[in-house]
């Protein structure tokens, strides 16, 4: 036999016979099972070995195999599936399917369709533990849970959950566009596969909602707020309808956002007039046409007048007239609006963070009952940091439902460990006060400040075509919080960062430990290196990719970083106190008169709300100049922090995922360098004081960050 031949058929030998050793690219997301250590191997292997799951729905269907294939991931070995409960099996059932749990002390009659309870009990002198729910779809939501609590070491033996989402809408928004591009899109290419859809159904659509469904998202929006009219051509909706039939058994609707000059644009009309009859009938056709083929639509999001996209107001109706009218079309089918409250023009001189309250709030008790406000946790746009928004708490008329951006347009993009979850935390802790104290944005999104029943939270998806899914693996902990928080706007980021690290990776302590640490910094030292002390919107033109506070020609002042820092030779940031724009104003007396002074504003906060003089006294002693700069180097010595911890890290993490992150640090702290350095060496020209002792001058000279250029970032709109 020649040498060649020997060679190559030792080596196919080789590859047969070896391990197939499957590359931890992040593809499995927080949902691996991983064999179990001691004791939850034992707990699962006595008190999961058999099942009884009596329901025949699809939904049902995948609540079983789900938990077969997690219990037998972490045990080795598959339950057995039995028709009565015996003990140490796990009885997976709805009331109606199993009539006999009426018996047990579970109330479930105020579950709703998505609450569930996981119980370990005895019954008829049986050790058994109950996933149970009103619904097939709590079911697969329960499966979830107990999985979670499996996979985070969590003890089985007395379980005593309940669980209701405190929101009606989980919703996340693609702002994928038809041709796979996706704006602000940092993972690739857009996983709508619009050109083959609808006939090729590929497996990642599946893969897709049942993460979704492992977290509580229940709804997804395919395309951007920037949208076609082609969208709503029979074409795409039957694309739409597709995707559509791949969610819904894992209880995830979808919605599409509506281009308002659709009924000119593809309906040949000559006006988009909301109070014009025949552009009502042509949206009741066309919601007539979108149920035909998706009798579960959950319904529209609009960008109306807002950024070059067309609205009512140029009809001069305002955006109650265009939202009803909609509204209308989806009402018999039980659809709804969300209407986005992110509008500012071109031709209003005031300030940006004032323009969508003074809009909308005249409005209040306007909409029509199945219209829900959108509204984005800050006045302006996603920024590292914002004071909340301030129509939450001032429109008690009307449902509002919180947008979160997932996708880190203004937060390092898909490189950048920084972890989202205290920013979500911290915005939903907020008072708005309009009740008095407690008057949290939690209470005022999940309705129960004013009693509200048409409820949700959004959040602007980091998802793409790329392996991992949203550009890193670390990004992906955006993904599962925003579900975790849109299902309990009071859980704890902390708690959620903890869930996340131990099923991603592992649940040994000394692993989630200091991951954990790492993760609950991250989001403040990128505002400290981007940001600090209440900046914003300093972000390079268009991409927003990398420092540019210095940008001053563009064509609308608040297009201009300038507008927003204000720097000049006496100090630095945005009055918006009486004696300036006076936003203060549109938040509740009790707050607004905290926030007139800015010895009474948060730290955290100030240059949002004042304009500071460079020798202005902190309560720590330093003055605003040398604390700006501490700042600064504070957010950049903690990415060399996150760089050592993870570097101890390395023996619980699989090589693949170890380096992708170690990988991702150096670029952050790169960045994070150069986001000091540029700050620092542009507001200098300004403050004209020497660097606090100790701080090292900036890298490059001024005009070097100024000639930067990156004409090929990705994610431009
Ligand atoms: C979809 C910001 C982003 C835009 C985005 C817009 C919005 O301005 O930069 O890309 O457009 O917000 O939320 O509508």
């Amino acid at each position: 036999m020649p040498m060649q031949v020997f060679c190559y058929i030792v080596a196919m030998l080789f590859l047969a016979l070896a391990p197939a050793a499957s590359a931890e690219d992040g593809y499995d997301l927080w949902l691996r099972y991983p064999k179990a250590q001691e004791p939850v191997l034992s707990a699962l292997s006595s008190r999961a070995n058999s099942l009884v799951a009596p329901g025949k729905s699809t939904t049902a269907a995948l609540a079983r195999e789900e938990l077969i294939k997690g219990i037998k991931g972490l045990t080795g070995r598959a339950p057995n599936q039995v028709s009565a409960p015996q003990t140490g099996a796990i009885w997976l059932t709805t009331l109606a399917d199993s009539p006999d749990l009426a018996r047990l002390p579970l109330s479930l009659s105020d579950l709703g369709p998505d609450g569930y309870v996981i119980r370990s009990l005895t019954t008829d002198g049986k050790s058994v533990t109950i996933i149970a729910a009103a619904k097939d779809q709590g079911l697969l939501y329960g499966v979830f849970h107990f999985l979670r609590l499996a996979q985070t070491g969590a003890t089985l033996d007395q379980i005593a959950v309940r669980s209701v989402p405190r929101t009606k809408l989980r919703l996340l928004n693609h702002w994928d566009n038809l041709d796979r591009t996706v704006e602000r899109g940092y993972s690739g290419e857009s996983i709508w596969d619009w050109w083959r859809l609808p006939d090729w159904r590929g497996p990642r659509y599946a893969d897709y909602a049942r993460a979704n469904a492992s977290i509580g998202i229940n709804g997804t929006v395919l395309n951007n707020v920037n949208a076609k009219s082609d969208s709503l051509t029979a074409p795409y909706i039957a694309k739409a309808a597709a995707l559509a039939d791949v969610f819904r058994p894992y209880g995830i609707k979808v919605y599409l956002s509506a281009r308002w000059t659709a009924p000119m644009e593809i309906g040949g009309l000559k006006t988009a007039d909301p109070l014009d009859p025949q552009v009502a009938a042509w949206w009741k056709a066309k919601a007539d046409e979108i149920y035909r083929a998706i009798p579960d639509f959950g319904g529209f999001l609009v960008k109306a007048n807002s950024e070059g996209q067309p609205g009512p107001q140029d009809y001069k109706r305002t955006h109650a007239d265009g939202a009803n009218m909609l509204a209308a079309a989806v009402k018999p089918h039980g659809g709804i609006v969300m209407w986005r409250a992110f509008v500012y023009a071109h031709d209003n001189p005031d300030d940006r963070a004032k323009q969508a309250y003074a809009d909308f709030k005249p409005l209040d008790g306007k909409f029509a009952d199945n219209v829900i406000v959108q509204v984005k946790n800050g006045a302006i746009d996603f920024q590292p940091r914002e004071p909340f928004h301030p129509l939450f708490g001032a429109m008690p008329k009307t449902p509002l439902m919180m947008e979160f951006q997932i996708t880190k347009e203004y937060l390092g993009q898909s490189t950048h460990l920084t972890y989202l979850g205290p920013l979500f935390e911290e915005t939903l802790k907020s008072d708005t006060f309009a009740k008095g104290k407690g008057s949290t944005i939690a209470k005022v999104v999940d309705g129960s400040l004013e009693g509200h029943t048409l409820t949700g939270i959004a959040g602007v998806a980091n998802i793409g075509g790329d392996r991992d899914w949203s550009g890193s693996i670390f990004n992906q902990a955006d993904w599962y919080a925003f579900g975790r928080f849109a299902w309990n706007p009071e859980i704890s980021a902390e708690a959620v960062a903890q869930e996340w690290a131990a099923q991603t990776f592992t649940a040994d302590p000394r692993f989630v430990g200091p991951v954990v640490k790492m993760m609950m910094g991250s989001r403040e030292a990128a505002v400290n290196y981007m940001t600090p002390l209440g900046l914003a919107h300093v972000m390079a033109t268009g991409h927003h990719y990398g420092p540019a506070p210095w940008v001053s020609d563009l064509a609308r002042p608040e297009w201009n970083p300038v507008y927003y820092h204000r720097a000049d030779a006496n100090g630095i940031g945005f009055d918006r106190t009486r004696s300036g724009s006076n936003a203060i104003s549109q938040y509740a007396p009790q707050l607004a008169r905290r926030l007139a002074s800015p010895k009474t504003t948060a730290e955290r906060d100030l240059l949002w709300f004042h304009h500071i003089g460079w020798d202005y006294r902190l309560p720590s002693g330093e003055t605003l100049w040398t604390n700006l700069v501490h700042h600064y180097d504070a957010g950049v010595a903690y990415v060399g922090e996150m760089r050592t911890a993870w570097d101890k890290l390395r023996p619980y993490v699989d090589p693949e995922r170890f380096s992708q992150t170690e990988t991702f640090l150096a670029i952050q702290a790169r960045e994070a360098r150069w986001w000091r350095d540029a700050s620092i060496a542009y507001f200098q020209t300004f403050s004209k004081r020497p660097l606090p002792a100790g701080a090292s001058p900036p890298e490059h000279p001024l005009d070097w960050y100024e000639a930067q250029r990156f004409p090929y970032a990705p994610g431009n709109p």
